[in-house]
């Protein structure tokens, strides 16, 4: 086992890694920037050492003050969180030849699964369903043109160095066809310095459901069950729940099996995720993220697997001590994102907190890295807690998740309480009819 890990992050993640670490008697090291001295993670972990100014790509971005500071603590692994430096394939790398664990996938399946065409190749040859469409990138509009008559309109670009929606343009009809692969291209390039892009049959209103992997460096590969994550906006989730209320008990057992080759197919040791869009009782892969995500505790609650421990332990050379027919679900969890954002423009609202009261009793749990007298920076993203309940069935997740957001007093910044408070009220939401448009019809 490890004897101490650095953790390459901050807020809320940073703290969960550390208290993994503690539970496994692995010493740590927090890094900070220069406007995160008074946070949690540094004042939890055993050491802690500044990376640089606060923009992240000087710091949490900076893998040259990022291996420094491992080296200078006598770091043995690096855990990467999610965002940041998470998956990025050449900071895999240089941990690698540096001879640091990186707590994640080898460089070169991050490589594979970050180019999001080449993904989907993967993924399809290891016979999991994807949508009709492009092999790989489309070289030309007439190129794109040609195949979006053969699967039929309406269509997706999506740049292959994308994923979070940018370089993504739907296509209706063939009209617009030239100017749209002009437009996402030009903007994948300017985003990614990658202009390639790959195309699909567009659905209308699927739902996103994901699939938590867990694998081991001895060749074992499990399923931890799916998570809904429909409800988003301008692709960032918002609520998220587990197990899926779409699915049936044999289409559950299919999605999981399905993620389970197309994981051990790259011959996956690690946590990670493989997402589908599910429409009309079929699912077709979309990404995987080789990180542990943010939504990781509803899994967590309804398996009662800790999954950062588990990340650490697969990534020391641990063998896993269950098998996939141990696993069973047991009752039903959900998460709302806590932001600090306007309610009504959805702008982020950074500021100091001044109030800071959790809600807690049975089946609740908050994971933040806030508390009053904080300070949330305008320089990193505005999740400011996550609140996730568990309950025997999601009836119960609803109940208990509206009398925690009501008991959630959050002053000094605008959260997005309020909308969440909405949401718990509203017909289809409650009826477990959900969608990626969801959202579109919210304002508040
Ligand atoms: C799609 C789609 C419909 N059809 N692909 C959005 C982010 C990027 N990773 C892929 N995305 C989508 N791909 C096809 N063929 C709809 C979306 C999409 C979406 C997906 C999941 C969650 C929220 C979303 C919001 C808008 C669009």
């Amino acid at each position: 086992m490890f004897r101490k890990i650095l953790i390459a992050n901050r807020g809320e993640i940073a703290l969960r890694v550390i208290w993994a670490c503690k539970e496994l008697g692995i010493k740590t090291v927090a890094v900070h920037s220069d406007v995160d001295i008074d946070s949690l993670h540094v004042r939890f972990a055993d050491e802690n050492i500044c990376i640089g100014p606060a923009p992240s790509r000087d710091s949490y971005l900076n893998i040259t003050n990022l291996i420094a500071a491992a080296e200078v603590s006598n770091a043995d692994a690096i855990h990467p969180g999610y965002g940041f430096l998470s998956e990025s394939a050449e900071f895999a790398q240089v941990c690698d030849a540096c001879n640091i664990t990186f707590i994640g996938p080898s460089a070169q399946t991050i490589a594979l699964m970050g180019n999001k065409a080449e993904a989907k190749r993967t993924m399809k040859a290891a016979g999991v369903p994807v949508l009709p469409g492009s092999d790989g990138p489309v070289a030309t509009a007439d190129e794109a043109k040609e195949m979006a008559e053969e699967v039929g309109y309406p269509v997706i670009l999506k740049a292959s160095a994308g994923g979070g929606g940018k370089g993504m343009r739907v296509v209706r009809t063939k009209e617009e066809l030239e100017t749209a692969f002009q437009m996402a291209g030009a903007e994948a390039n300017s985003s990614f310095g990658n202009g390639d892009l790959y195309l699909e049959k567009y659905l209308e209103e699927p739902r996103h459901i994901e699939v938590q992997i867990l694998g081991d460096k001895h060749g074992n590969v499990i399923h931890l069950f799916e998570r809904e994550c429909s409800i988003q906006r301008r692709h960032q989730k918002l609520i998220e729940e587990a197990p899926s209320p779409a699915l049936s008990e044999i289409q559950r057992r299919e999605l999981g099996e399905t993620a389970v080759r197309g994981a051990a197919s790259v011959g996956y040791y690690t946590a990670g995720t493989i997402e589908f869009l599910y429409d009309k009782g079929k699912f077709y892969f979309m990404e995987m993220n080789t990180r542990i995500q943010v939504e990781h505790p509803v899994t967590e609650n309804i398996t009662n697997i800790d999954l950062v421990k588990a990340q650490i332990m697969a990534a020391a050379g641990e063998k896993m001590t269950y098998k996939q027919k141990d696993l069973k679900i047991a009752g039903h969890s959900m998460e709302c994102r806590i932001n600090a954002e306007d309610p009504i423009r959805f702008t982020p609202s950074p500021g100091k907190i001044t109030t800071f009261c959790t809600p807690g009793g049975p089946g609740v749990r908050v994971d933040t890295a806030a508390y009053a007298g904080y300070f949330v920076s305008p320089h990193y993203d505005s999740l400011v807690a996550k609140l996730v309940v568990r309950g025997h069935t999601r009836g119960d997740c609803l109940m208990r998740m509206k009398r925690a957001l009501e008991s959630f007093v959050v002053e000094g910044i605008k959260t997005n309480i309020p909308m969440h408070l909405k949401i718990m009220d509203d017909e289809d939401f409650k009826a477990g009819k959900l969608s990626t448009k969801f959202m579109e019809r919210y304002l508040v």
